[in-house]
């Protein structure tokens, strides 16, 4: 028992270390405080394993409920899918769909139309699979531009295209792109689409209106044609601990292309693409999604919007600009030398990142941010540009 409570202690002092959400001082991150349920679903479903569902089929049923709930938040009754390590395996899998239907159309890379916003994902995701990305140039939104997807789809068709990849809330600024329009293409040429909302996928669908920027397209669902893939993480905006990713397909018959044999196992197939895996980020995000329901979510993008308002407000009292006008709770900062900016602001305890697309600092406007941490922030920001 001495010994047990001495490498407590000695745990303890390591995690003492680690930044905490609430001091405000974490401002660059897509993760945030767990609901405070989390505990207890988290020490109930410790030993779960979803690797061999057999063994748990409560926690089974709970995933199935679970990407039920949220295939309903997406606008899709009949979904398919899995609450997985984070949007990094989601967007891996999704692209194991697009290169497996390729493979069956007999080519042996698989052609794949990729926005310059993408997250650093897809770059693992080429690498595995040999993947023949093109990367589509942004518009003046800092969003895929249509018209050069529409021409090279025109111009390439030949070729065989076997996917586009969209993003809704982009990893940098929070962008949407236009997925709608995107759509109507794909409708055309009967192309996949995937939809990476591993952000925005907890934010759109419970933004107000008052928050939507006129003349934005906000829509990026299963309501729309050809979106056959979606990332949609809990453990971001969802408020689930860590590990919890999302990924739903339309439905059941695309889990045929991520199938691997498991003749010794309590189930003969297995299609995610980690075995041994963890039913607490399943059985927190079924809980959660219970206890807050879409007004619980709705409050949460509210004071997330606007305290992201509010940070712009107070950016243009010292004439600090914004790259865009906030779409979702991200704010971008133009800064001529984000890199040193950042290091310098870091020194003094504050932690953002920086945008890759534009040379900018950017701020995930996150639920443990609050008024009076954005107020320190720019004191700090101002300080550091005055010294
Ligand atoms: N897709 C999008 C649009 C993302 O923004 C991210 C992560 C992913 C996929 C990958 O998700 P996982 O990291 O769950 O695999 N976006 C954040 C980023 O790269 C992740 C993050 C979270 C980074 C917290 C820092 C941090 O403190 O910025």
């Amino acid at each position: 028992m001495k010994k047990e409570k001495e490498i407590l202690e000695k745990l303890k002092k390591y995690r003492e270390m680690d930044l905490k959400y609430e001091d405000g001082r974490i401002l660059g991150s897509m993760c945030t405080k767990p609901h405070p349920i989390s505990k207890k679903i988290v020490e109930m479903f410790l030993e779960t394993n979803l690797g061999d569902p057999g063994l748990f089929p409560g926690t089974k049923r709970l995933e199935e409920e679970v990407i039920k709930m949220i295939g309903e938040m997406l606008h899709n009754n009949n979904p398919f899918g899995y609450i997985i390590s984070g949007g990094t395996e989601a967007n891996i899998t999704a692209m194991r769909v697009v290169k497996k239907m390729a493979k069956e159309k007999g080519r042996r890379e698989a052609n794949i139309l990729i926005p310059e916003t993408a997250h650093f994902s897809f770059e693992k995701a080429r690498e595995m699979m040999d993947l023949n990305y093109t990367v589509v140039p942004l518009d003046r939104k800092y969003t895929m531009d249509v018209k050069y997807l529409k021409d090279y789809i025109e111009d390439n068709i030949e070729k065989g295209i076997d996917g586009i990849v969209t993003i809704a809330g982009s990893t940098e600024l929070g962008t949407i792109d236009n997925i709608p329009e995107i759509s109507k293409v794909a409708k055309e040429y009967n192309i996949y689409i995937h939809v990476d909302a591993a952000f925005g996928g907890f934010v759109i669908p419970f933004l107000e209106e008052r928050y939507k920027l006129e003349g934005y397209n906000y829509h990026f669902d299963f309501s729309l044609d050809n979106i056959f893939s979606i990332t949609v993480d809990p453990h971001k905006m969802g408020l689930a601990p860590i590990p919890a990713g999302g990924i739903l397909f339309r439905d059941f018959s695309f889990k045929r292309y991520l199938d691997v044999e498991t003749p010794y196992l309590t189930e003969d197939s297995q299609a995610t693409l980690i075995g041994t895996r963890s039913g607490i980020g399943v059985a927190a995000t079924w809980g959660i999604m219970k206890v807050l329901g879409p007004d619980g979510y709705r409050e949460i993008v509210s004071q997330c919007m606007e305290n992201t308002y509010y940070l712009v407000k107070r950016m243009k009292e010292y004439s600090f600009e914004r790259v865009i006008d906030p779409v979702l709770n991200i704010v971008a900062i133009k800064d001529e030398d984000p890199v040193n900016t950042s290091l310098i602001l870091r020194k003094k305890g504050w932690y953002l990142s920086i945008c890759r697309c534009v040379d900018a600092l950017r701020i995930v406007v996150m639920p443990h941010i609050t008024k009076e941490h954005i107020d320190r922030f720019i004191d700090a920001l101002a300080q550091c540009k005055r010294d």
